[in-house]
C-alpha cells in the first residue's frame, strides 16, 4: 500500500489539471473524499475540478466546499483533421455545404492529396489525471462515463476505493476492502503528500470531510465495518479539529417532514419472510410524489430502522427511480451472508454487509416481484429450506401450458382477432422456456416477467438487453 501511495504522490506531482470523480449517487464518503482531495490539491497548487452527476443531498450541504462541485465538465469539442503537407504545399481550401454534407475541398500546389495524407483525432483534453473515489467500477460514474468512455483510456486513472467489488479499473489502484470508508484511506495518503511537499496540509475542513466519510459509512460506528483503525483514524481527525457534532447533527439528527412521511410509507410497506430470514420494503414514484420527498431522502432508513428486525439476515429497500431503473439497497445482519453476491446478480456490487444495484425495469412492481423471488431463491439455497416458490412457478407454468393447449382445441381460429394481451418473456439466469402457439395468443413463462413484447402483424419484437437469455420453444 505504501508503494501505491508513493505512486499516487508522484502522479499528482506530475499533473497540472486533475479531475476528481466521486461515484453517483454521492454520499458522505464519496463527497468527503473528493472534497478533501480537492482542498489538498489546491494547497499543492493544482487545478482541480470535482464533478458529480447528481445534486448534493441537503443533509450534506453543510460540508465545507460543496459549492466547488460542478455537475458537468468541459472537454475539448474539437475534432481535428490533419493534412500532411510534406509532399506538396497546400494551394486552396474550399468549403461547401451540400444538404447535410459539409465538403472541404483541398487543392495541392502540385499533384494531388490522397486519403493517406489525412488523419483524424480529438482535441486535447483539459485534464491530465482522473482520480475516482469510492467508486467500485466506472459505470458508477453514471453519464460521465457513458458519454466519455474514451476519456478513461486516454487519461491515467487513479482508483481510490474500499468496495469489495472494485474491479481495479485504474492505472493505479489504491483499494483496501478492510477500510471502513474511502476517507479512512486518505489519511495516510495526505500524510504522504505532507512529507513529500513539506507542507502542513491537514486542517479543520479536511479533517471534517474525512470524518464525515467514516461516520456515514460506519453508520456512526455502528456497522460491522467499524474497526480499531476507524476509531484511531477518527480520534486523529478530531485532534485536527474535525467538527464531529456538526456531522452528527446534519447527517443523523436533522430530518425534513417529507423525509419522515416517506419513512412512514417505507415502514408501512415492510414485508417479512421469516422462512427465508428476509425483510424488504418498496417505495414507488407515487410515494415520492405524494410525500413530496426527494430521491435521496431514503438514505439512512435502511440502516436505522430495517436492520432492527429480529431474526432477519437480509434487508432490501427497493425504490423506483426516475430513470426507469429499480434501485436496490441491501444489508445483511451477519457476515455469513454476502449481499454483494445478490447485488451482483442485478448488475450491482458493494460490500459483504452493505451493497446496492440498479436494475432496468419497465414495470416497477413486476421487477420488485422478480427481485424478491431471486433473493428468496438465494436464501433458500443458503438455508437449505424448500424453495416452494420455485415449485409454484413450475406448477403455474404447467397450468398455463395446459390452458393454452385447451384453448387451441376449443378455439381453433383466432386469426384476425385483435391482440389484447401483452406478451411477456422470462428473465435471465435460469433456463426458461416460452411457448407460443401460432397466433401468439398465449405465452407461458416459467419465471418472473421482465420484458414485454407487443405483437404487431404477427411479428413479435423484443427489446433485447445484454445479460438476458430469451429462449423460445419452436
Ligand atoms: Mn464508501
Amino acid at each position: 500500500m505504501e508503494k501505491v501511495r508513493k505512486q499516487i504522490v508522484e502522479m499528482v506531482k506530475r499533473s497540472k489539471s486533475i479531475l476528481l470523480m466521486p461515484s453517483a449517487p454521492v454520499d458522505g464518503d464519496s463527497l468527503g473524499s473528493s472534497l478533501a482531495l480537492y482542498l489538498v490539491f489546491k494547497k499543492l497548487g493544482k487545478q482541480v475540478t470535482v464533478v458529480c452527476a447528481d445534486p448534493v443531498p441537503d443533509s450534506f450541504q453543510f460540508l465545507p466546499t460543496t459549492k466547488v462541485i460542478s455537475h458537468d465538465f468541459s472537454l475539448s469539442n474539437d475534432f481535428i483533421v490533419t493534412l500532411d503537407c510534406a509532399k506538396s504545399k497546400l494551394k486552396t481550401i474550399e468549403t461547401k455545404l451540400e444538404h447535410d454534407k459539409f465538403n472541404i475541398i483541398i487543392t495541392a500546389k502540385a499533384g494531388q492529396f490522397t486519403d493517406k495524407d489525412v488523419s483524424f483525432h480529438h482535441g486535447p483534453s483539459k485534464y491530465d489525471l482522473i482520480i475516482t473515489v469510492d467508486t467500485g467500477d466506472l459505470s458508477q460514474l453514471g453519464r460521465f462515463y457513458e458519454d466519455n468512455p474514451e476519456l478513461f483510456t486516454s487519461i491515467p486513472v487513479v482508483n481510490i476505493d474500499h468496495h469489495a467489488s472494485n474491479d481495479f479499473f485504474g492505472k493505479i489502484n489504491y483499494v483496501d476492502v478492510m477500510s471502513s470508508s474511502t476517507t479512512e484511506l486518505l489519511i495516510p495518503l495526505i500524510h504522504d503528500f505532507e512529507k513529500d511537499s513539506e507542507l502542513e496540509l491537514m486542517d479543520e475542513d479536511i479533517a471534517t470531510l474525512l470524518l464525515a466519510g467514516i461516520i456515514t459509512d460506519t453508520g456512526s460506528f455502528q456497522n460491522a465495518n467499524t474497526t480499531p483503525r476507524s476509531f484511531a483514524a477518527s480520534a486523529l481527525l478530531v485532534k485536527h479539529g474535525a467538527r464531529q457534532q456538526e456531522i452528527i447533527h446534519h447527517v443523523f439528527k436533522t430530518k425534513h417532514l417529507s423525509t419522515l412521511k416517506l419513512w412512514g410509507r417505507i415502514l408501512s410497506h415492510i414485508k417479512v419472510d421469516q422462512q427465508h430470514k428476509f425483510v424488504w420494503s418498496t417505495i414507488s414514484r407515487k410515494d415520492f410524489d405524494e410525500t413530496r420527498a426527494r430521491d435521496d431522502e431514503t438514505g439512512g432508513i435502511i440502516d436505522e430502522l430495517l436492520t432492527n428486525a429480529p431474526g432477519t439476515e437480509i434487508v432490501l429497500l427497493l425504490k423506483e427511480r426516475t430513470d426507469g431503473m429499480a434501485g436496490g439497497s441491501l444489508r445483511s445482519t451477519t457476515p455469513a451472508v454476502d449481499v454483494s453476491q445478490i447485488a451482483e446478480m442485478f448488475g450491482g456490487g458493494g460490500h459483504v454487509q452493505a451493497s446496492g444495484f440498479k436494475f432496468p425495469c419497465d414495470n416497477f412492481e413486476e421487477a420488485a416481484k422478480m427481485i424478491v423471488e431471486k433473493i428468496r431463491e438465494f436464501q433458500a439455497k443458503r438455508l437449505g429450506v424448500s424453495a416452494n416458490f420455485q415449485e409454484n412457478i413450475e406448477n403455474e407454468t404447467k397450468k398455463i401450458a395446459k390452458k393454452s393447449q385447451q384453448k387451441e382445441q376449443n378455439e381453433p381460429s383466432n386469426e384476425g382477432k385483435e391482440e389484447k394481451t401483452e406478451k411477456r418473456v422470462s428473465s435471465k439466469t435460469v433456463t426458461k422456456s416460452v411457448s407460443k402457439d401460432k397466433n401468439m395468443e398465449e405465452t407461458s413463462f416459467t419465471e418472473t416477467v421482465v420484458k414485454k413484447a407487443k405483437p404487431k402483424d404477427n411479428v413479435t419484437t423484443f427489446e433485447l438487453e445484454p445479460g438476458f437469455t430469451y429462449k423460445f420453444e419452436d
